[in-house]
């Protein structure tokens, strides 16, 4: 009787403890997956998600070069995740424990493998392109009636003056803004060149004076409310700022563009560090997000393409079908990549970026 208690007693501790223990670190860009995956992910699986947000790319890297960071699960862009698989970041991802990697979309893996040969380190999480952002009442009488489907908004500093009044923004964001303004200049983006470079930040100078801010996350919030009316922004990113404003009904109509000039093509990744703490249930929590339904609800939240094929079905019509989120054949031949910059072109686009933002 008395060992029965205490083996009641026991289980009644333990258990508690035991589900406290499990806990998973993840580090993921804002407004990039439906919170209530995190929640059912919890009530399935018992591991708490312990979730962090940051908007740069620049932001996680001095994070992950920094040392020990105690995240199991973070999402780089592929150009960077290039870098830090170079830099030792990262461990090699264990297959065997991401059964629903079967549904992985092959063109995607195939194209982060151009980052990550033989996809040894990251799964693909989602996928997107650098456009822009508008609001369309306001662009009407700053066009003149014409839909803006160039650069050329951007970039010519007469154009973008006219918006200057109602609100620009641009993310903070070098690899994004720098080589949009190449290929707008036919520079080839992917130049490593410190001339070209030098070329590109010199065109953004010219157009700064009209840029209220240069921020990558608060632009969502700016452009439902009214409060911007144009900005260089990630397609999901925009469509989230139109969903807002139809939610608030707030008669803000935004719309997003990829430029017949082109858009760059980026990948975000799943990837372990190499220091992980809690490396088994990492690999629950990937697996977990590339679940076909789970996938295609972080879309359909998001509108964000994901990198799981068979999530397809899946997910929402309106954003399955909206050829700026899932781009068309077409619209993909218009599409670029660019390759990961090695230190020094790193240390390159950083002062550029610096002289941009702070005039020195
Ligand atoms: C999510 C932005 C993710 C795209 N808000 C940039 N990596």
């Amino acid at each position: 009787m008395r060992s029965f208690a205490l083996a009641l007693g026991f289980a009644l501790c333990a258990v508690p403890a035991l589900a406290q223990e499990k806990v998973v670190n993840v580090y993921n860009w804002s407004d990039y997956i439906d919170p209530k995956v995190l929640e059912d992910f919890t009530r399935e699986t018992g591991i708490k998600v312990i979730y962090d947000t940051y908007d740069s790319n620049e932001t996680l890297e001095t994070k992950l070069l920094a040392g020990k960071t105690d995240y199991d699960v973070v999402v780089p862009s592929a150009t960077f995740l290039q870098r830090q698989i170079q830099a030792g970041v990262y461990q090699k991802l264990d297959r065997s424990k991401l059964p629903n990697a079967k549904g992985l979309w092959p063109e995607v893996m195939a194209r982060l493998a151009t980052y990550d040969p033989g996809n040894q380190y990251a799964v693909n999480y989602m996928w997107f392109t650098t456009g822009i952002a508008y609001n369309v009442q306001k662009s009407q009488s700053r066009t003149g009636g014409k839909p803006i489907d160039s650069w050329d908004t951007v970039f010519k500093p007469e154009n973008l003056r006219k918006f200057a009044d109602c609100g620009v923004y641009m993310l903070d964001s070098p690899e994004d803004v720098l080589t949009s303004v190449m290929r707008w200049m036919n520079i080839n983006p992917d130049s490593k060149k410190p001339d070209d470079i030098r070329r590109a930040a010199d065109a953004v100078m010219k157009v700064k004076p009209s840029v209220k801010k240069f921020h990558s996350s608060e632009y969502i919030n700016a452009l439902a409310g009214g409060d911007i009316c144009l900005a260089i922004g990630w397609a999901g990113d925009s469509f989230q700022a139109r969903n807002r404003a139809k939610e608030a009904n707030n008669g803000v109509d935004i719309a997003y563009v990829i430029p017949k000039e082109g858009s760059l093509m980026s990948l975000d990744n799943l990837a372990i560090p190499k220091d992980a703490p809690h490396v088994a249930e990492a690999y629950q929590f990937i697996d977990y997000l590339l679940r076909p339904e789970v996938a295609a609800r972080n879309s359909s939240v998001t509108n964000f393409a994901n990198g799981v094929l068979t999530s397809k079905p899946f997910v929402d019509k309106d954003v399955l079908e909206n050829r700026a989120i899932y781009p068309s054949e077409e619209v993909m031949k218009r599409l670029y990549t660019v390759s990961s910059n090695d230190l020094a072109t790193q240390k390159v686009v950083t002062r550029e970026w610096t002289r941009i933002k702070t005039g020195r």
